[in-house]
């Protein structure tokens, strides 16, 4: 609170937490079904990580074409996409255009953060209250506040002291940042590392770059779109729609074979340059065992470790940026645009931190492996304390004084990854135990919402006030994600997927790794047994009573 007196409690049917695309079409599906509802969002606009991204090269890795509304033809209609791969202003131009379309703003609250919720067993209600002093009585909870948002720059000793500037590429200036002339480091070389390196070194006088592990990285072959591809794609808007939805990904791309194994070496090399020259994500959706078969992955591994050396000319700077020890695919892997090439500029330099860790900021700059690199600013790419971090920012309090964050202190326990055991009436959506980050993101959220938005409609229609899951099917939920992940090449990778980038943040794997698709055919399955796993009740009855059903 900011010490303002908190105002009368507002009731409502339902709070949605963030602005993203996600929380947009929350509020869409809400107000479409007759509930009155309130959108809070920390940012002064609409558009979640688009909004705070916004530092140079940053783009979306899938395609414009994928990365959209996928509910209605008329918006895509409406809408026009400029390049392959949309970049972060035109993204956010196109949350700002759906929010208007939809005329979303009257019910969406800026520059507030909800800074608790607390649930009322007794009213079935959540209150939820914003450090502007707003307090609401909601029905529903809804968490729509990002895998990717709570951005962390690491505890390095003396940043306090630096007097150059600092930017997280997840908290970035909205008047830019001017790097001519200037001497920069980069510290972290996941996606917005990779994205960045070649725009600022277009610019910047010298270019350190910091590098703890290596990424795998593809081209991303971005271009200008075509009128006519344009036209054609709105043409077959809802079929191609359709097919996304039935995709492991959320995205359609054809795999070319079941397994890299069964291919004869020059099949495969073809196989792999093709894709490769295709730009995306197409090498790592090559063959089916690419994600399962540690052997079919190195293949696919090597073809991209022959790729860094061809592109980058210093032999031990191509070593240094090749990843050896951990499987392609198993940390995201990053699509650039000419991102290795910029190593061979020679105010560009690589430092393996490996080798020469980072001791301090000082003054000056960075003092890595006991040599001092004086910049004038530091750019942290440093990524997130992802899928878990935007919902423990706040306290989240459930039934019995049960919080969140002690329900999750040895890692997130959901079910079906949209709900949570001993929290009624919250829902999240992209979060823990979802496929969320491991799939297009937009079509994810939406067929999330719809089924939340249908379990809202069916506790309308019976007369329930509350849901929650039951605590075995919780715990049966969680094993599941978690055996799922154990049969591909991600689990027991040092990754964020697994909390792995965060000092003391238990190693749970996250993400869902079964696809959208058969995610969604699950938790629709499960809905239409009857909320199975769930306890559906009358406000104040307990579990297992004439007033609960389960
Ligand atoms: P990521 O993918 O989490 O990348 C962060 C990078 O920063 C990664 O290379 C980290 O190395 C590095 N890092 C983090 N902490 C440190 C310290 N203390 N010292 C040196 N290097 C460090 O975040 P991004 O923003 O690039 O991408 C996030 C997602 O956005 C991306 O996956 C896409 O989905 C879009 P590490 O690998 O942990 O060794």
């Amino acid at each position: 609170m900011t010490g303002l007196d908190p105002r009368p409690p507002v009731a409502l049917d339902a709070v949605v937490v963030g602005a993203g695309f996600a929380g947009l079409y929350a509020l869409h599906r809400l107000r479409e079904l007759g509930f009155s509802a309130r959108l809070f969002e920390k940012g002064d606009g609409v558009g979640g990580t688009w909004y705070w991204n916004r530092y140079p090269g940053a783009r979306c890795d899938l395609e414009s074409f994928e990365y959209q509304y996928s509910f209605s033809e008329e918006l895509a209609r409406a809408w026009t996409w400029t390049e392959r791969y949309p970049t972060q202003p035109e993204i956010l131009r196109y949350a700002n255009f759906v929010a208007d379309r939809l005329d979303l703003r009257p019910d969406i609250q800026l520059e507030t953060s909800i800074v608790s919720a607390v649930f009322d067993e007794d009213r079935a209600r959540w209150t939820v209250v914003s450090d502007r002093g707003d307090v609401v009585s909601a029905k529903f909870c809804i968490l729509a506040t990002g895998s990717l948002s709570a951005s962390v720059v690491p505890d390095f000793n003396g940043l306090e002291a630096f007097e150059g500037r600092w930017h997280h590429t997840g908290r970035w200036p909205h008047e830019g940042v001017d790097f001519r002339g200037q001497r920069v480091a980069v510290i972290g070389t996941g996606s917005s590392g990779v994205q960045a390196v070649p725009v600022i070194a277009e610019q910047a006088s010298e270019l350190f770059v910091f590098q703890r592990t290596p990424a795998y990285s593809m081209p991303a072959g971005n271009r200008p779109l075509q009128r006519q591809a344009v036209d054609a794609y709105k043409e077959q808007f809802v079929e191609i729609k359709r097919q996304a939805r039935a995709t492991w990904g959320g995205a359609v791309i054809q795999l070319a074979g079941p397994s890299a194994l069964a291919v004869p070496a020059g099949e495969l090399e073809a196989e792999l340059e093709t894709r490769w020259h295709l730009g995306g994500f197409h090498l790592i959706q090559s063959y089916g065992d690419v994600g399962r078969d540690h052997a079919a992955n190195d293949l696919v591994a090597e073809f991209v470790r022959r790729k860094i050396r061809a592109a980058v000319k210093d032999p031990e700077v191509a070593e240094v940026l090749t990843p050896r020890d951990y499987p392609f695919g198993a940390k995201r892997p990053c699509l650039d645009s000419g991102y290795y090439e910029a190593f061979n500029q020679p105010h560009v330099r690589l430092i393996d931190v490996r080798t020469a860790p980072i001791e301090a900021i000082t003054r000056q700059g960075v003092k890595a492996g006991g040599r001092e690199y004086a910049v004038d600013i530091i750019v942290f790419a440093t990524g997130y304390d992802a899928m878990t971090g935007s919902m423990l920012a706040f306290d989240i309090t459930g039934r019995q004084g049960l919080s969140l964050r002690r329900k999750w202190a040895a890692g997130p326990l959901t079910y079906l990854g949209l709900t949570v055991a001993g929290f009624p009436n919250l829902f999240i959506i992209t979060g823990p135990g979802s496929p969320s980050v491991t799939a297009n993101m937009i079509i994810g959220a939406e067929l999330q919402t719809d089924w939340i938005m249908a379990c809202l409609g069916h506790m309308r229609e019976h007369g329930w006030d509350s849901i929650e899951p039951q605590p075995d099917a919780e715990s049966a939920w969680v094993e599941h994600v978690n055996a799922t992940a154990k049969r591909t090449v991600f689990y027991g990778v040092a990754s964020w997927y697994m909390g792995a980038n965060i000092p003391g943040k238990p190693r749970v794997f996250m993400p869902y790794l079964g696809g959208l698709n058969r995610y969604t055919d699950h938790c629709n399955a499960i809905a239409a047994n009857g909320y199975e796993g769930f306890v559906l009740a009358r406000a104040g009855a307990a579990a297992g009573t004439d007033e609960a059903a389960t």
